[in-house]
């Protein structure tokens, strides 16, 4: 493959053809008009844009002909059927696989691109690629219908091949039926399988040792790929090996699968973090959009959602693929993110390939043994391994701050990491910070330290405050205390912000809330006394518990009643 002659040459911009003939006219009219003319002239160069010229090369790659298809769900559409709106597959599956099942494997989905895309060229020596889909316990259809959009809408030439890892399923037709169903693909699909339960960021990274072609794209086990959104992906990496991409993720209903763009059109948006390494996006920065003399055009992105990109393969193997330390699910965008940015990548959002992936209300399958092996919540186990592998003491502490039970947790050996690192000549995180994930401060700034979290645990009663796992804005309430944390888990700082989570705890007239944070604060009303009150500072009262009832409110103050009585007590995990 010779890539390496397209290296380094420049992209061209013009003017599309049809616009001259336009132009002409403009300007033949009367000398008075001239000034007018050149004014709206300006306007049409400015709103008629192609951003590679269609030359020698290069091919614009949209299908010709038109997908036709009648039946349930098509077009993206949602499929409502009578009567079976809920069904027991929803637990199973985190989706409706009644639905489902009754919709074509073969479905035409709405295009959500901007209009701009279907103009742009893209280089025509493009690198093979294997598609890598892993997967556990998945529906069927779903997952085949994954592979059908995959087959349908790629460009057969470049299609190495697709890969398909089974993490040790369970469910039969996972089994026989499937290898039985991908030998229709005459070899284009194969599937292989792991002997053991490895979770998914372990599985994804045997895909790539295992994987043909030179560029991997990882998608999850139930997606439906968009019309031309393989060759906007794969151009850039042709262009350069150490660029990641990632496409925009639109969003399938897992009740009646409705096809939906996730951004309104001229929107952008990349990924960032909170300092829990709670994944957030956030509307493309001015800085970011000027760079870029359209807005369908690539641009960077500090992290990337986890499941949905294309890699160089062997630059994803130079990366040591996945840190084979973190366990099942979680974290893996941020160890991949950190590593590509700070070790001399690139991570770039192509707004003109469009993926969509069915989100799940909750996660329908355990950990299996390796959740059991290990110690306190995994998830954090795996956010602590990056953290102490990527980030510099200053934004450690902030991660420590945010998940203060964190420092308790056994995380095992990370030097190969660090030797990595070391080995690659990788930049600090403040240097990420400040030239890629600028965003991230305006958006969560530096937090104050904690000056007491824990359990808060009601001395009266003896039962923790606990936030039930509610969606905000809901009310907290008075729980026997279980020891592990999570929704029962507070935190106050030095600003008197009380928080749980990503959380915030606000009083109003009918009780004591769980609320949003006002975006880009970090203080509060709250002080934790002496006399061991909760006092809410503007409204001079303190949070007491109601004897009868164990409802919370705001009570006047009275140091000598032990329903207004606190204690935080630090969780270490068990
Ligand atoms: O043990 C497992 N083994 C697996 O093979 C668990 C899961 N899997 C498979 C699973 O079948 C699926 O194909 O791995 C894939 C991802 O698992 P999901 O779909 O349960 O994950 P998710 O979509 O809820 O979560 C997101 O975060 C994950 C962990 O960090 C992965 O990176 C997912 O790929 C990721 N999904 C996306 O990025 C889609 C867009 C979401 C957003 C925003
Ligand atoms: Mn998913």
């Amino acid at each position: 493959m010779k890539i390496a002659m397209r290296r380094g040459r420049i992209i061209r911009i013009t003017l599309g053809l049809s616009i001259i003939p336009l132009l002409y006219l403009l300007f033949t009219y009367s000398e008075s008009h001239k000034k007018f003319n050149e004014i709206y002239s300006k306007k049409l160069v400015s709103k008629i844009r192609e951003p590679f010229l269609a030359s020698e090369g290069y091919g614009n790659f949209e299908p010709i002909d038109k997908e036709v298809h009648h039946g349930p769900g098509e077009g993206g559409l949602p499929y409502i059927h009578e009567g079976s709106n809920s069904d027991d597959s929803e637990i199973e599956y985190g989706m409706n696989m009644f639905i489902s099942d009754k919709i074509s494997l073969n479905r035409t989905i709405r295009d959500t691109r901007p209009k701009e895309c279907k103009k742009w060229n893209y280089p025509e020596e493009l690198p093979s690629v294997s598609v890598i889909i892993v997967f556990h316990n998945e529906g069927f259809s779903v997952l085949m219908r994954t592979v059908h959009s995959v087959i349908n809408r790629s460009p057969q030439q470049y299609l190495e091949e697709i890969l398909l890892v089974d993490d040790f399923s369970d469910k039969n037709d996972l089994k026989e039926k499937l290898d039985n169903y991908v030998e229709r693909f005459n070899g284009k699909v194969r599937v292989i399988r792991n002997v053991e339960r490895e979770g998914l960021i372990r599985t994804r990274s045997r895909g790539a040792h295992e994987a043909r072609g030179e560029v991997i794209i990882y998608l999850d086990a139930h997606c439906e790929v968009n019309k031309n959104w393989l060759v906007p992906l794969i151009a850039p990496i042709a262009l350069d090996d150490k660029v990641m991409t990632v496409p925009i993720i639109d969003g399938i209903d897992h009740k009646n699968f409705e096809y939906r763009p996730v951004y309104a059109e001229g929107h952008n948006f990349r990924g960032i973090f909170e300092w829990g390494l709670l994944y957030k996006e956030n509307e493309l920065p001015k800085r970011e959009e000027k760079k870029r003399a359209h807005s369908t055009e690539p641009y960077d992105s500090p992290t990337h959602a986890g499941g949905l990109f294309a890699i160089n393969r062997k630059y994803f193997l130079e990366l040591g693929t996945y840190d084979p330390g973190l366990l099942v699910w979680g974290g893996e965008n941020f160890e991949l993110s950190f590593k590509i940015w700070q070790c001399g990548g690139k991570i770039k959002w192509v707004p003109c390939s469009r993926i969509g992936h069915v989100y799940r209300g909750f996660m329908p399958y355990n950990f299996g043994k390796l959740g059991e092996k290990k110690k306190g919540p995994l998830i954090t186990i795996n956010y602590k391994r990056v953290v102490e592998v990527w980030m510099d003491e200053q934004h450690k502490e902030y991660f420590y701050t945010r998940e203060p039970s964190a420092k308790y947790l056994e995380m095992g050996d990370i030097s190969e990491q660090l030797a990595l690192k070391e080995k690659l000549n990788c930049k600090s995180f403040s240097w990420f910070m400040e030239n890629v994930a600028y965003d991230v401060y305006d958006k969560y700034p530096q937090l104050p330290e904690n000056t007491n979290w824990g359990e808060l645990i009601n001395s009266a009663t003896m039962k923790c405050f606990d936030a039930m796992g509610r969606q905000p804005p809901s009310y907290i309430s008075l729980q026997p205390c279980h020891g592990y944390g999570n929704n029962q888990l507070i935190r106050l700082n030095a600003a008197g912000q009380l928080g749980i989570g990503e959380r915030c705890v606000e009083a109003d007239a009918n009780g004591i809330k769980l609320a949003f944070c006002r975006l880009g604060t970090v203080d509060g009303p709250w002080k934790y006394t002496e006399a061991k009150t909760l006092y809410h500072r503007t409204q001079k009262k303190c949070i007491a518990v109601h004897p009868v009832t164990s409802q919370l409110s705001l009570m006047p103050c009275d140091v000598n009643n032990s329903y207004q009585l606190w204690i935080f007590k630090i969780l270490k995990p068990r």
